[in-house]
């Protein structure tokens, strides 16, 4: 049973049960287009899902059956960049993105129908992508006057190789879940009425796993394509792990209690 987190969001629905936490985009009537609120809203769940010890999945989805979700919304894209109510133009999405790669717990993107534009790129982003057989994926950004060269040119290469991030973006087309499965952009595809269940499968098979060898997991695969960025979250990890041991507590304590620090006691390993 999911138990709603009422933030006051009206643009999404943040919901958890049993160790997962759910974000759904809920702006159907523009196939789950975000506009800066809609961003705003899920950077604030996605901080909340990475702060929450209780928490060990998300998952990102969109409302509806008819799409996860389909970029940016176009009719507030301004002149530089999608503006909000206080009127400044934004790209907070790339924020969104950041935050998405370095939460460090796996992110599950379930998608129902399309996922494109910036929508696609989010997808992208994810850990691991559940597709329905209805979805859809593709880039328009040369056709509506935008780009993501970022993660979303990049990563899409590392994910599909160069040959085909270029045919993605260049041509615009769009593809089946069955051709996504194909280049590997997508885990695994499933009915529709099976999406749900599916999703929740996976986020409980890896919830059953040590969090912390996920955790490093995560990292790691990130520090392979993010370079200094990828290695300082990796490191922070390192370091986490090292103010738990009991030589990273001997440095501190030496140092409040006015002594020299002990590290003899402690072995080398090989
Ligand atoms: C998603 C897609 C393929 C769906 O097609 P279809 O035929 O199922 O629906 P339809 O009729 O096109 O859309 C339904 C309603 O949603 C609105 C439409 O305008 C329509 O509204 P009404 O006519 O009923 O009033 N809608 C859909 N997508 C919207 C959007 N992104 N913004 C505002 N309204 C939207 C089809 O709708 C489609 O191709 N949508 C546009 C996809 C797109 O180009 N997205 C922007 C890419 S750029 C981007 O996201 C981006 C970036 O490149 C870099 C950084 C950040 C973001």
């Amino acid at each position: 049973t999911w138990t709603l987190c009422d933030n006051g969001y009206t643009d999404i629905v943040y919901d958890k049960a049993e160790g997962i936490a759910r974000v759904t985009i809920n702006r159907p009537e523009v196939r789950n287009a975000f506009r800066p609120q809609t961003v705003q809203e899920m950077l604030h769940a996605f901080s909340d899902a990475r702060d929450d010890g209780d928490i060990g999945v998300v998952i990102l989805r969109g409302a509806g059956d008819l799409a996860f979700c389909s970029g940016g919304d176009q009719r507030v894209r301004g002149e530089g960049g999608y503006v909000g109510d206080d009127g400044v133009p934004r790209l907070n999405v790339l924020d969104l993105q950041r935050l998405i790669r370095t939460l460090p717990k796996p992110v599950i993107a379930s998608v129902a129908g399309y996922a494109i534009g910036g929508g696609h790129v989010l997808h992208l982003i994810c850990d691991l992508t559940i597709a329905a057989d209805n979805a859809r994926f593709g880039q328009t950004g040369p056709r509506v006057g935008s780009f993501d060269g970022g993660y979303g040119a990049s990563y899409m290469a590392r994910i599909v190789g160069q040959k085909k991030a270029r045919e993605i973006w260049f041509l615009c087309r769009q593809y089946d879940a069955k051709q996504a499965l194909e280049m590997g952009l997508v885990n695994t595809v499933v009915p529709l009425a099976e999406l749900e269940a599916e999703t929740v499968k996976w986020a409980r098979e890896m919830l059953a796993n040590s969090p912390t060898a996920l955790r490093f997991l995560k990292a790691a695969l990130n520090a392979d394509c993010d370079g200094q960025a990828g290695l300082q979250e990796l490191a922070g990890s390192a370091t986490l792990l090292f103010y738990l041991s009991e030589e990273g507590k001997e440095g501190k304590r030496a140092f409040l209690e006015k002594r020299p620090p002990d590290f003899k006691q402690f072995k080398r390993f090989p």
